[in-house]
């Protein structure tokens, strides 16, 4: 099975989904494995939702919500609407055709399937031929430290729309978990070229899969160089609340402090010709070109120059 795989991609939602996507159109298709987080997974409304593992699902399907970046194309919203005419939580929408994926998926889980099997029917039932991985099979949750109080995501980040100030975050569960035996087949492949960090944030998306044990090391000992791409540009995160909460950690807005933050993990580190200057000060050899995501074109053609800066680099030792 694992033959095959060139690339891993650790991924959060939108912006990680652009870099994936410009992966999986540059790549052979089944070159790629895309480790997805799962610290957003919620239940709601008696659902197991697991939004970033569903925004890759749908970008690389095809099928995405172009405005939005999260949800399908084309959406309908008649269940929505009936829930806020009975009173129900409305907070966090549910498309009609999403819908579908939560409830297969609770239904899955609660007959004895692992996400990670129910994940990796989906993407087949989808016609995508990369492979797409949530971190781990065992429910994480990630907590917002915050001056709200401690809070779930979801709650942080669409209910409160990111508004309250943040003081650190807490990946409950993650000590419980355990590596996938499909990311382990990927991380320990023998063809693997090289292991992507995208453009997502350090500190919710890609920190929850780095807090599964064993997911350090499995990085660290793997055979190819590890690349991550600065979310930042310029000082200013493109989407979302990067920026805001790495002023609200004390943290400066930077794409340096982003590499600083990954530390040993990195062997290399892409950011935005803005910020080429920073380059001197981040210890791991850096590529500056062009980040931002808005076509296709972009996508693929940052892909391409994140794996060619891969295969140039190397591995050192870590
Ligand atoms: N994000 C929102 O800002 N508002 C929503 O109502 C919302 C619903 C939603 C439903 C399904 C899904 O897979 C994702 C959804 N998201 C929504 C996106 C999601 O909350 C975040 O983008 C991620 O968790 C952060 O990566």
């Amino acid at each position: 099975m694992s033959a095959a795989i060139r690339v891993v991609a650790l991924s959060g939602g939108i912006g990680g989904a652009k870099l994936a996507l410009g992966l999986y159109r540059t790549l052979s298709p089944d070159w790629l494995t895309v480790v997805c987080n799962t610290g957003d997974d919620f239940e709601h409304l008696g659902l197991s939702i697991s939004p970033d593992l569903d925004t890759v699902l749908y970008t690389l399907a095809g099928i995405a919500n172009p405005e939005t970046g999260w949800g399908r194309a084309n959406e309908t919203w008649t269940f929505m609407r009936a829930l806020e005419q009975l009173g129900g939580e409305a907070w966090f929408r549910l498309g009609d055709a999403d819908l579908a994926t939560h409830v297969e998926r609770t239904r899955r889980l609660a007959a004895g399937e692992s996400l990670s099997a129910i994940s990796d029917d989906f993407r087949t039932r989808l016609a995508v031929h990369a492979r797409l991985v949530p971190m781990c099979d065992e429910p994480v949750r990630t907590m917002v430290h915050s001056s709200d109080g401690v809070l779930p995501f979801q709650r942080y980040f669409v209910e409160r729309r990111c508004a309250p100030k943040v003081s650190g975050f807490e990946f409950r569960g993650a000590g419980e978990a355990s590596l996938t035996p499909a990311l382990c087949a990927a991380l320990e492949s023998e063809s693997l070229e090289a292991v992507v960090i995208c453009p997502s944030n350090p500190f919710i998306s890609i920190d929850p899969i780095l807090a599964v044990p064993g997911m350090r090391a499995a990085i660290t000992a793997c055979r190819a160089p590890v690349v991550a791409v600065a979310p930042i540009i310029g000082g200013r995160a493109l989407k979302g609340p990067t920026a805001k909460m790495m002023a609200e950690l004390g943290l400066p807005t930077s794409a340096c402090a982003v590499a600083e933050h990954y530390g040993s993990l990195l062997d290399g580190f892409v950011l935005d010709t803005a910020d080429a200057a920073e380059a001197e000060a981040i210890e791991v050899p850096c590529l500056a070109t062009r980040t931002l995501m808005l076509s296709e074109d972009d996508k693929r053609t940052l892909a391409a120059e994140v794996l060619a800066f891969a295969r140039r680099i190397g591995r050192t030792t870590r």
